[in-house]
């Protein structure tokens, strides 16, 4: 059997206006929930080049890589009942469009349905766990970060 380890995941926050970009998933886990882009950290890569690398893989579009901004480290630990173990440490990165006009791609249609815009006050449903969990607690990713 594989061995259960946990693995670092890096998540974006793609924010544009009041609204951030999100995906309905085709996957083991959390499938046909709606989830930021983002997927697993090489090894020697920096968070802002995963942010960059995976956005950029499942939607073709570019961040501004001046304005990366980490916002939060999450502990995503699988439950009893999900049809697969796994455990996440997610990092939550915040970043923004290099040209604004730029439009999202499904380049990995066989781990999504597809990316759209949604306002943050009016998100789908439902969200992927983590996320959910997130909102639930109050987490606002378009807050100003203390050191920014
Ligand atoms: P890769 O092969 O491209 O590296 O991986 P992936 O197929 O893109 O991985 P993923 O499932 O999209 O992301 C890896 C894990 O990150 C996911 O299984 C659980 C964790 N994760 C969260 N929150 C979110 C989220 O909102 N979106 C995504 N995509 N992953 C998340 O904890
Ligand atoms: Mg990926
Ligand atoms: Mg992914």
């Amino acid at each position: 059997m594989e061995k259960l380890e946990p693995r670092v995941a890096v998540v974006v926050f793609l924010v544009k206006g009041k609204t951030v970009l999100l995906g309905r998933r085709r996957s083991s886990i959390g499938d046909a929930t709606f989830a930021l882009p983002g997927g697993h950290l090489e090894f020697g890569e920096s968070f802002e080049g995963c942010a960059a690398r995976e956005l950029k893989e499942e939607t073709g579009l570019d961040i501004d890589d001046r304005k990366v901004e980490i916002l939060t480290v999450t502990n995503n630990v699988s439950l009893p009942e999900d049809p697969k173990p796994y455990h996440y440490v997610t990092v939550f990165v915040r970043a923004v469009l290099g040209d604004p006009e730029q439009v999202a791609r499904n380049l990995e249609p066989s781990k999504c349905d597809g990316w759209d815009w949604y306002e943050w006050e009016n998100l789908p449903e439902p969200l992927f766990r983590p996320l959910e969990v997130m909102v639930r607690s109050g987490f606002d990713p378009f807050l100003k970060l203390p050191l920014s």
